[in-house]
């Protein structure tokens, strides 16, 4: 690394580095991007600025961001068979953010994924943008099986009349109907906006159904299964592709991030590949025999599996909060985001669940084998909370095991 100029700084990014290589990063939105994602990030198109789109451009020396946000769309397009791509939103909440600004007015109802059900902050939740200019309104998972019920969301939609749904988790691991959304989104005349920020990867390489055939509107980040640099996506239908881009730019946001398009256009070409596929699979062995292993030891898993790249564990039955389990389970090196597990009890600074997500342990290559070690460190972890002397055993274990699987020590020298 060059930053030996700023040693503060270089030394707290060292850090990270071995943070990371000696984790076990199992939170679900987490990734490991490669060594070429990673320089083309770094490049000099950090420098350009081109407010606008290709070949319509508001500055000079515009010609090669032009032929890189040209090839990136075109990509987009061909992977996801989309009529129209938009790369230029710097994250998913500025995406979703865009597309209500593009098609809805202030106050107009939106239906989305309760957040405490599975959803997203940008999906209608109180906090944020989405529920305070729109009249937001939410979907829940069913009590019977913890699964949508689209019935459910059917009887929603015809009582309140959203002019948008919005389709889509962050913490939900099951195969999502979207054709089902589409029909109730046309029985109302609404648009259906999926967010598929969360599976894009899984999209990409035909794990999951794809929601493009069936939406208005898809967004998505690039940074999760997709693995590719930390950003945003929006995908539609050509009738929309004036006012989605208008919306982009001048709407909400100005000079596009020129180096992140790059590195997105990378990162479409190295989806087409067989290797990414077959990696898309592997995460999804890797959830689902995690998720088995947990079960084995007692846990109890939300809707009793996965269809994806993560699950949601109970712990209710355990007497452990969510928060406890996150704290501790970092201090042993094992990285998993406390969740709210639907109809929760407790608060989100609480919860009663963890969030657990394989595509950063299987982007180091590990597999089922893998899997069945850090179920029982999970376990062990969990059942010596408070148990320094363990943390400590665990974290050399971690350590042991992250070694066998090495992701950044040979660029880096660590
Ligand atoms: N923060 C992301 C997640 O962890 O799911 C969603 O944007």
């Amino acid at each position: 690394m060059m930053m030996e100029k700023d040693k503060e700084i270089f030394e707290l990014v060292k850090h990270e580095i071995e943070r990371e290589e000696y984790s076990l990063i199992l939170i679900a939105s987490e990734n490991y991007v490669s060594e070429e994602i990673l320089e083309i990030q770094g490049c000099v198109l950090t420098n350009k600025y081109a407010e606008g789109y290709p070949s319509k451009r508001y500055y000079s020396g515009c010609r090669f961001s032009d032929e890189i946000e040209s090839i990136a769309i075109e990509r987009a397009k061909t992977l996801f068979h989309a009529e129209h791509a938009n790369v230029q939103p710097h994250s998913g909440s500025t995406a979703n953010m865009a597309v209500f600004y593009a098609v809805l007015n202030i106050g107009d109802t939106i239906l989305g994924m309760d957040i405490a059900h599975g959803g997203h902050l940008t999906h209608g939740a109180h906090a944020s943008f989405s529920g305070k200019l729109y009249r937001s309104v939410g979907y829940k998972v069913s009590k019977k099986d913890e699964m949508l019920d689209y019935d459910e969301i059917r009887t929603i939609a015809l009582r309140e009349r959203p002019k948008m749904i919005i389709a889509g988790a962050s913490a939900y691991s099951r195969i999502i109907d979207f054709k089902r959304f589409r029909e109730i989104a046309d029985e109302v005349g609404a648009y259906l906006m999926v967010d598929m920020a969360h599976i894009a990867g899984l999209v990409a390489a035909g794990c999951h159904p794809n929601p493009v055939e069936f939406a208005h509107f898809v967004t998505t980040t690039t940074h999760k299964t997709f693995r590719g640099p930390r950003g945003g996506m929006i995908l539609c239908k050509k009738e929309f592709a004036k006012v989605i881009d208008s919306a982009i730019f001048p709407g909400i946001q100005g000079g596009p991030l020129m180096h992140i398009i790059a590195a997105k256009a990378v990162s479409l070409k190295n989806a087409m590949t067989e290797e990414f596929r077959q990696y898309q699979e592997q995460i999804i062995r890797n959830a689902k025999y995690l998720c088995s292993c947990m079960e084995k030891q007692g846990y109890r898993i939300v809707s009793g599996g996965t269809d994806n790249h993560l699950f949601l564990v109970d712990l209710s039955n355990k007497g452990i909060t969510g928060r406890e389990a996150q704290e501790a389970l970092e201090k042993s090196g094992i990285m998993v985001n406390k969740n709210l597990i639907p109809f929760d009890d407790k608060g989100p600074n609480t919860t009663s669940g963890i969030r657990i997500g394989t595509p950063a342990v299987t982007t180091r290559g590990m597999k089922e084998d893998e899997m069945n070690i850090i179920a029982e460190l999970i376990d062990r972890v969990l059942k010596n909370l408070e148990n320094e002397k363990v943390y400590d055993e665990i974290r050399e274990n971690v350590k042991t095991l992250c070694k066998k699987f090495p992701f950044y020590s040979s660029i880096y020298q660590i």
